[in-house]
């Protein structure tokens, strides 16, 4: 299989991540969506990575359909529990986290994309407030708990990792390690793991 990324996408690293803890195998082939000769719109119309290409040539995305499908594919470390209502809480975590990723790079466009004349500072606000209520919901949730659900790493857990390793790399002047230690002391402990060091963004 081949995985269509780059190594700076949150939701490329979250996948990377899952096949790596999963012990499954796929090349990685970086594209820039953002250069006007990208050629993703061939495997994804939608134009977003990751985007993962099945030894049959099917094309499978986002984010948390590659997740949940590569979850399928090796009995090692399952990372979305069997029964619904779990399942339905670790994805609802892995929805905050993508939901601060989004939040994220809708502020990083308007600020990056758009001429100064035209940039919004309301709707940058606007995300903004998203990421800090999402970042307190996630240390209230958390609490003193080792893992976001249950008592192993899951799904959920991951996505908070790249979610906060998102922050960092793109918002550092955020103080959420100050004022969540809780959330700092899991990202240490994700970034302990080989998927996590192996997959950290490189320095801006
Ligand atoms: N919900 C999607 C989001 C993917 C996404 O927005 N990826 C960004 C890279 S970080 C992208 O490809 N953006 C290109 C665009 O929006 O045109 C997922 O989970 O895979």
């Amino acid at each position: 299989m081949k995985l269509i990324g780059s190594l700076t996408s949150p939701y490329v690293r979250k996948v990377r991540i899952v096949l790596l803890e999963k012990k499954v195998d796929v090349d990685l082939e970086l594209e820039n969506v953002w250069a006007a000769d990208t050629k993703i719109a061939l495997n994804n119309p939608l134009g977003k990575i990751p985007c993962l290409i099945l030894d049959d040539g099917e094309a499978i995305y986002d984010s948390r359909v590659i997740a949940e499908y590569a979850d399928t594919l090796s009995p090692v470390s399952k990372l979305i529990p069997a029964g619904s209502r779990e399942r339905a809480a670790v994805k609802t975590w892995e929805a905050l986290a993508d939901g601060v990723e989004d939040a994220g790079i809708l502020a990083r466009l308007e600020v990056t994309l758009r001429p100064l004349e035209q940039q919004s500072p309301e709707w940058v606000n606007r995300q903004m407030s998203k990421i800090n209520a999402a970042l307190a919901q996630m240390s209230r949730a958390l609490g003193e708990n080792a893992w976001c659900h249950g008592n192993q790493m899951t799904l959920a857990d991951i996505a908070v990792g790249c979610a906060l390793g998102y922050m960092l790399f793109r918002f550092p002047d955020i103080t959420w390690q100050a004022q969540y230690p809780n959330l700092d002391a899991l990202y240490q402990k994700l970034m302990q793991r080989p998927s996590f060091a192996e997959t950290a963004p490189p320095a801006a």
